[in-house]
């Protein structure tokens, strides 16, 4: 074995002077210089389903909302979830073992740390994002599993969700826990069903426009569409817009929900008419955001915080109605880029627990995992609803006491179906919404007028080194450098409704300021200043 490990390294040696990171959504950079590291990610990939006694591990690549040329890869636990990050660091020391040497080494100290029986059989599953580069380096990644030993499934082109549904799918089948068929007919089959069930009757207004970002989720959506009742059956008229997969070179280019959510625009290619709901996918399709333009040709940005408040309210009432609310409680996660307005009315007006932890999905997960309902979303669009265990027994077993409790009970439990819990998906997120407005008989503009968002103005500054900035506080306040949190706040109580934080970007060299208060003009005054702040504590040595 030891050989073989060492003889895959040496197939694809690790470019000099190049150290790469297990971060928030993997390892992601030039595709170019990938390589090795999916080599070495087989290797891992192998190790970690072993030392789970052989359960299915995923393994997805895809570089999400980044630019054409570059690509990724993360592992995904059995249940679903995102890699144990224990498993984080394990993977980076392994990425960047220079020798093939080294390579074989380490791998047989981490099966002898873990006391792993390598003959205990490997099951990966993997699948890609459709990159140009994505099936190069699936060469790599397979070279790797084979060196390890390993069995593997490779279910070519799916988003990073549908990766996330097999996984747990296989590794439920048969038990009580079973998530569905684990295929990608399966998929299709569980969410299609469960959109009808948890309409139940009521017929969605108007049509829906997705742009699928020139990345995977436009195929896929138009595949799942052969799954859903047509218009004319009471369901939802949708059009699949910038869904060009031919030209890979065109992936996030001018489009998606990354491209809307940072410019606040549309796509410059769409046409849609006034009030008409529109929706961008990102690259993978994990990550959603709604839009519209208005009579008067405004845009308005429905993102992450909207989804959640949409969809809380209506758990909310549906627990309500079923007779559930003395069993249930609902809570609502989000980061510090919630607009305070959102922050407020799931506190004020639906009466809701908020938690705020730091940027990255794997923290809302986890502290939404600790809630009977937990409601998490990325302002950005990240996110999904996960039920404890014992909610869903509750849910499973309640008796209903009158034909109206019967009736949100049956509409309950579909939107339960309905919704991916392994990870946030932007394809079971958007039919969520859709079941949502429609049983609400609500347009876009009764959505965006359950409250109104404040003025804010998101900036980044490029520092020296962006480390030297620690958080705490769920990164709303700064511990390091010395005295700067305290400047920041001299700002902040200049202006009405001021709040504001700086954080150094997981992704990115830089570091993030955000900024929000009662106008305009105030919210990007503030920002100004605190990025001015940053800037000179930045460039101190
Ligand atoms: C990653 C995270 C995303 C987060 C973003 C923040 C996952 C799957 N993705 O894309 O949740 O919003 O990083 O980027 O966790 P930043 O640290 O550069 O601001
Ligand atoms: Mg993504």
């Amino acid at each position: 074995m030891a050989a073989s490990i060492a003889e895959a390294a040496r197939k694809h040696p690790a470019p000099e002077g190049i150290v790469y990171t297990y971060g928030t959504a993997g390892f992601r950079t030039k595709a170019d210089v990938l390589d090795s590291v999916l080599a070495r990610v087989g290797l891992i990939a192998s190790l970690r389903s072993r030392a789970l006694k052989g359960k299915w591990i995923g393994v997805m690549i895809t570089a999400s909302h980044n630019p054409p040329e570059d690509n990724g890869v993360k592992l995904v636990e059995p249940m679903g979830n995102m890699l144990q990050e224990e498993w984080e660091v394990l993977s980076t020391t392994m990425a960047n073992k220079a020798t093939p040497e080294d390579v074989a080494e380490y791998y047989n100290e981490l099966a002898a740390k873990f006391k792993i029986d390598l003959s205990t059989p490997a099951r990966v599953v993997v699948a890609r994002d459709t990159r140009a580069s994505g099936s190069r380096l699936l060469g790599c990644l397979v070279d790797g599993l084979k060196a390890a030993g390993a069995e593997y499934k490779d279910f070519g082109f799916f988003t990073t969700p549908q990766l996330h549904y097999v996984v747990r799918s296989l590794n439920t089948e048969g038990t009580k826990d079973a998530y569905g068929v684990p295929t990608e007919k399966g998929y299709y089959e569980k969410f299609g069903a469960a959109f009808k069930n948890a309409l139940k009757g009521k017929k969605p207004q108007g049509s829906l426009t997705v742009d699928g970002a020139n990345g995977v989720g436009g195929p896929k959506l138009t595949e799942l569409i052969k799954y859903l009742p047509t218009k004319e059956e009471g369901g939802l008229e949708i059009h699949v817009v910038n869904d060009n997969v031919i030209k890979p070179e065109s992936l996030n280019v001018d489009c998606g929900a990354d491209y809307v959510k940072t410019n606040q625009r549309a796509p410059p290619t769409s046409k849609v008419g006034p009030n008409d709901r529109c929706c961008s996918l990102d690259g993978d399709a994990d990550r959603v955001v709604f839009y519209f333009k208005d009579s008067s040709n405004v845009f308005h940005l429905l993102d992450g915080d909207r989804i959640a408040t949409l969809v809380a309210s209506f758990l909310g009432d549906l627990i309500r109605q079923s007779g559930l609310a003395d069993a249930i409680t609902i809570g609502v996660v989000q980061t510090a880029y919630a607009n305070g307005a959102a922050t407020n009315y799931v506190e004020q007006t639906l009466k809701l627990k908020v938690d705020c932890t730091p940027t990255g999905v794997k923290y809302l997960h986890h502290a939404a995992e600790k809630l009977d309902i937990g409601v998490y979303f990325e302002a950005n669009g990240h996110g999904t609803v996960i039920f404890s265990p014992d909610t869903l027994d509750t849910i499973n077993k309640h008796e209903p006491r009158s034909p109206a409790q019967k009736e949100a009970l049956d509409v309950l439990r579909a939107t339960v179906e309905l919704i991916n819990q392994a990870v946030g998906d932007a394809l079971s997120d958007l039919l969520l919404v859709e079941v949502v407005l429609a049983h609400k008989s609500w347009g876009v503009e009764e959505w965006l007028g359950t409250y109104t968002d404040l003025p804010n103005k998101l900036t980044k500054v490029i520092v020296s080194d962006r480390n030297i900035f620690k958080t705490t506080d769920a990164e709303r306040k700064l511990v390091k450098p010395d005295g700067v949190q305290k400047q920041i706040d001299a700002e902040v109580q200049k202006v009405r409704q001021g709040r504001s934080f700086a954080r150094a970007s997981g992704t990115e060299d830089a570091v993030r300021v955000y900024a929000e208060a009662a106008t305009k003009a105030e919210a990007e005054d503030l920002a100004r200043k605190v990025a001015s702040i940053v800037e000179a504590a930045g460039a101190k040595k």
